[in-house]
């Protein structure tokens, strides 16, 4: 297994423990890809150091047998060089990491294409005015050794390429998905939408007897799972299972997975699934909130807190008091399930009387 320390800045804006929340999801991204944080170094700055993100003398310090370093920020190719340098470790930045993942758990070839597309246009920013080679900018993990400096223009031009090559072939596959959801118009569409990991995943498995994969991994789900959900009688919708989100979604791969994050914006209901033993479940229903409200806010939603099982009654009655409105399961122990169906069916019949 490989290992990673990891190493932030602490600027007098952010308080420690909403640095450590963060810095504990890290951790968690690290362990998706089988990476073993060994220890956590924080500075205090007034100011993120330009050329080294961290002071220099901090970083010369390190006695350590890692193999990256990690950080929770976005880094510039100059400055990955610089901390490559001064700490001989190999420089991982938040960006690297939820790329890689996404890179690992791609298995359709919408999703591959969907990843290729993002590290492709995540190198060329990179690329862009410089005259460091390919390996150097994506600093990617695992990658070794680099080209040399006159390959660059030669990859610049060989990636525009590959990018033209793989939009074309994305809105192939985005106008089938179309038009199958056009032929859908008339069946009540449910998604489940939620952080990663917050269990969306089990829950389409209980709602449906599917048998989707689900691990406590990050970013297990990169493709949107559909199927049949018995209501009532012969009555039925369909339910979708989706990516998750998390803080700080890299750029080019939000703009990648558009048609991916589309799924809920055709539904008429949305599951908003919360992991209620999540110690930032405040700050992750509000980074989700804040996504789903950009082109959903008029579809109807269900606040649901997963994983009940796993809490205490003192906490559970405290989030009770916080949300009166919303559901709460566990959609691995099949606790609440009823009621959740009962609030589906509500919802199905308003949409039927609304048609
Ligand atoms: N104890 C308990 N564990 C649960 C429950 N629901 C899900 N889990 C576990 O939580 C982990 C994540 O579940 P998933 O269903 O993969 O979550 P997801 O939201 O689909 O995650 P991504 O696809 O990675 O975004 C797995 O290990 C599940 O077994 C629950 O109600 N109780
Ligand atoms: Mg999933």
């Amino acid at each position: 297994m490989k290992k990673a320390i990891i190493v932030d800045v602490q600027i007098p804006d952010i308080d420690s423990i909403t640095l450590k929340l963060h810095l504990d999801e890290l951790e968690r991204l690290l362990d998706s890809l089988n990476i073993q944080t060994i220890k956590r170094f924080i500075q205090k700055r007034d100011k993120i150091h330009p050329a080294t993100y961290a002071g220099r003398g901090f970083l010369e310090n390190f006695n350590t047998d890692a193999d990256y370093i990690a950080f929770d920020n976005k880094l510039s190719p100059s400055q990955k060089r610089n901390i490559k340098k001064l700490t001989g470790l190999i420089p991982i930045d938040r960006e690297d990491i939820i790329l890689q993942i996404f890179k690992n758990h791609a298995k359709t070839k919408e999703a591959k294409i969907q990843v290729e597309l993002a590290e492709l246009k995540t190198i060329l920013s990179g690329l862009k005015g410089r005259k460091t080679n390919l390996a150097q900018q994506v600093g990617a993990i695992g990658v070794k050794g680099g080209k040399g400096e006159k390959q660059i223009e030669l990859d610049r031009r060989k990636i525009q390429k590959r990018i033209a090559f793989l939009k074309r072939e994305l809105k192939k596959i985005e106008s089938r998905k179309e038009s199958l959801h056009r032929s859908r118009e008339n069946v009540f569409h449910i998604s489940i939408a939620g952080y990663t990991n917050a269990g969306k995943s089990t829950l389409l498995n209980t709602l449906t007897k599917a048998n989707v994969s689900a691990k406590d991994k990050l970013f297990m789900t990169l493709d949107t799972t559909t199927r049949r959900i018995h209501l009532f009688e012969n009555k039925y919708a369909i339910l979708s299972d989706t990516v998750g989100f998390i803080r700080k979604l890299p750029h080019h791969l939000v703009a990648s997975f558009k048609s991916t994050f589309a799924v809920i914006t055709y539904s008429d209901l949305i599951i908003q699934l919360v992991d209620i033993t999540s110690n930032n479940f405040e700050e992750e229903i509000e980074i989700v909130h804040r996504e789903l409200q950009k082109e959903c806010d008029k579809i109807p939603k269900l606040l649901v807190f997963n994983k009940i099982d796993l809490t205490n009654r003192f906490h559970l009655n405290r989030v009770k008091a916080l949300y009166p409105h919303a559901l709460f399961i566990s959609a691995k122990e099949k606790l609440g399930i009823e009621e959740l169906k009962k609030s589906i069916i509500h919802h199905f019949t308003l949409w039927k009387t609304g048609k």
